[in-house]
Formats: structure tokens, sequence, C-alpha cells
């Protein structure tokens, strides 16, 4: 495997594993500030990302590369309130499509059409996930402050993910 493609793909597999992580502590803000709607949300997209890292994980020890599990920083585990939660879904999916872009322009670089292949199916993920996002963020910006607005989000989430999705 190209060296540089190797270092990227070693970047997404942290990036995936952050992802889940900052997930799992924004499910468990929900949790405790009692969402439980939002809570399943991001206790089932932070499964979902770990997915994801593993199968990089796979792909990259198929291709004969090495794997490099990195450490990870803490995740924000303070949240304001539902809005600022949701900012910061729509902020991490966004910094994770434009990595993904990265490893895609540097496979086209070098030619490393396999790769490149593979990582089409999280072009298509993150295309989905910011959709999700952007979705229940307008929601929320709709509901502004309103207490049973936010009484019907969380009970309404996986609903409105199913529509979305
Ligand atoms: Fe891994 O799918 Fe979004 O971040």
């Amino acid at each position: 495997m190209i060296t540089e493609i190797q270092i990227l793909l070693n970047d997404q597999i942290k990036y995936e594993a952050a992802a889940s992580m900052q997930y799992l502590a924004m499910a468990s803000w929900a949790d405790n500030a009692g969402f439980s709607g939002v809570a399943e949300f991001f206790y089932a997209q932070s499964e979902e990302e770990k997915a994801h890292m593993t199968k990089l994980v796979k792909f990259v020890n198929e291709r004969g590369g090495i794997v490099t599990i990195s450490a990870l920083e803490k995740p924000v585990d303070e949240f304001k309130n539902l809005n600022s939660l949701f900012e910061y879904f729509l902020k991490s999916e966004i910094f994770v499509t434009e990595q993904i872009n990265k490893v895609i322009y540097e496979c086209l670089q070098h030619k490393d059409y396999n790769v490149h292949n593979f990582m089409q199916w999280y072009v298509t993920e993150q295309l989905q996930e910011e959709s999700t996002a952007r979705t229940l963020l307008d929601k929320l910006n709709i509901i502004g402050d309103d207490k049973t607005g936010h009484y019907l989000f969380d009970r309404d989430i996986i609903a409105i993910t199913a529509a979305v999705e």
C-alpha cells in the first residue's frame, strides 16, 4: 500500500474512532439531561462510527498495510442545550467529510483506484449523515427555546431520522 495513502487511512481510522467516542459522550449528556430519544440516537451513531472504524482497519489489513491505533483526545461532553449538541454533531460530520475528501484526492493523485473505490462507501455515508444532521438542526432552530418543542423533538427523533434516511 502506498505510504501516503496508508497514513491517511490510519488518520481516518482515528477520526472514525474519535467520532464514535464523541457521540458516546453526546449520548451520555442527553441521557443525563432527560432526552432519552436523543440519547438513543447518539448511542446508535456511536456504534455506527465504531463500525466505520473497524471497516477501515480490516481493509488496510486485507491490503497488506499496517494499521496504527492512535490515542484519542477527550471528547467534548458539555453542551449548553440541544441546539449546541446538534451544532456540534453537524460540525463533526463536516470535519469527517473534509478528511474523506482528502483521502479521495490523494487516491487520485497516486492512481490508487482500489482505495478510491473502497472510499466511495464513506462518501455516500457522509452525504447521508450530514443531511440528517442538517435536518435535525433545522428543526431545532424552528423550535428555539420552547420546552414542549424539545419534548416532542426528543419523542420523535427516531421517526424524523428514519424519514431523512
Ligand atoms: Fe463515519 O460516518 Fe460520519 O462521521
